[in-house]
C-alpha cells in the first residue's frame, strides 16, 4: 500500500478521526504501511490522517542517542487517551504535513497515556521529553488540530505569509515556468 503524506492546507487535516473498533490485517497493512511512509519521509511520528484515514492510529519512533531510528523503538497507539499530564515545556516542533517550517510549541512536560496496541490489547505509557512531545503533537492530529494551530496570531500570520509564498514557489519550480 502506496501512501502519500497529506499537506496543509488540505482540509482532511481538521477532521476528528474515528475510534478503531476492527484489529484486523487491514488495519496492521495500514501501520505497515503507514511506517514505510513515516521512515522514508525521515519522520518520527505519524498520524494515520496524514495519509489520509480518519482513523485513531498514531506511530511514534524516537530516534536513539546516536541520531539511529530503529524498528525496535517503535510505537504504535491506537485509541490513545492522556490520563495524567504535567509540568510545561517547549520544543521548536516541525510536521511532516506542514513541510519546511518549525516553531517554537508549548506542551506539558509529562504525560501518561492509556492506548491500545495492534492487536487490540490494551497498554499504558508514562512519557517526557521528547517521546511526551511527540505523543501530544501526534494526538492533536487526531483531534484535527496542527502545531500551526497553536502559534500565537502574530507568529500564525506570519507562517501563512511564508508558507503561501514556499508553495508558490514550490509550483513554479515544477512546472519550470514562470508567470
Ligand atoms: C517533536 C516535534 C514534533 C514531532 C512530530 C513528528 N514530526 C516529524 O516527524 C517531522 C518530520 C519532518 C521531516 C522533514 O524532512 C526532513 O527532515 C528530510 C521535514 O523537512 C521538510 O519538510 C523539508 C520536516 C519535518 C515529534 C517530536
Ligand atoms: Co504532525
Amino acid at each position: 500500500m502506496k501512501l502519500t503524506i497529506v499537506e496543509y492546507p488540505d482540509k482532511r487535516l481538521k477532521e476528528k478521526s474515528k475510534p478503531v473498533v476492527k484489529f484486523d490485517s487491514e488495519l496492521h497493512k495500514l501501520l505497515d504501511a503507514m511506517y514505510e511512509s513515516m521512515l522514508s519521509s525521515n519522520g518520527i511520528g505519524l498520524a494515520a490522517i496524514q495519509v489520509g484515514y480518519a482513523k485513531q492510529v498514531l506511530l511514534l519512533n524516537i530516534p536513539d542517542e546516536n541520531d539511529a531510528q530503529s524498528r525496535d523503538s517503535l510505537i504504535e497507539m491506537i485509541n490513545p487517551v492522556v490520563v495524567e499530564s504535567s509540568g510545561e515545556t517547549t520544543y521548536q516542533e516541525g510536521c511532516l504535513s506542514v513541510p519546511s517550517f518549525y516553531e517554537d510549541v508549548n506542551r506539558f512536560e509529562r504525560v501518561s497515556v492509556n492506548y491500545q496496541d495492534r492487536d487490540g490489547n490494551t497498554k499504558s505509557i508514562e512519557a517526557d521529553g521528547l517521546l511526551s512531545i511527540a505523543i501530544q503533537h501526534e494526538i492533536d492530529h487526531l483531534n484535527g488540530i496542527l502545531f500551526i494551530d497553536k502559534l500565537s496570531y502574530s507568529r500564525r500570520k506570519k507562517f501563512e505569509k511564508e508558507y503561501k509564498k514556499m508553495l508558490k514557489e514550490k509550483k513554479i519550480s515544477k512546472s519550470g515556468t514562470k508567470e
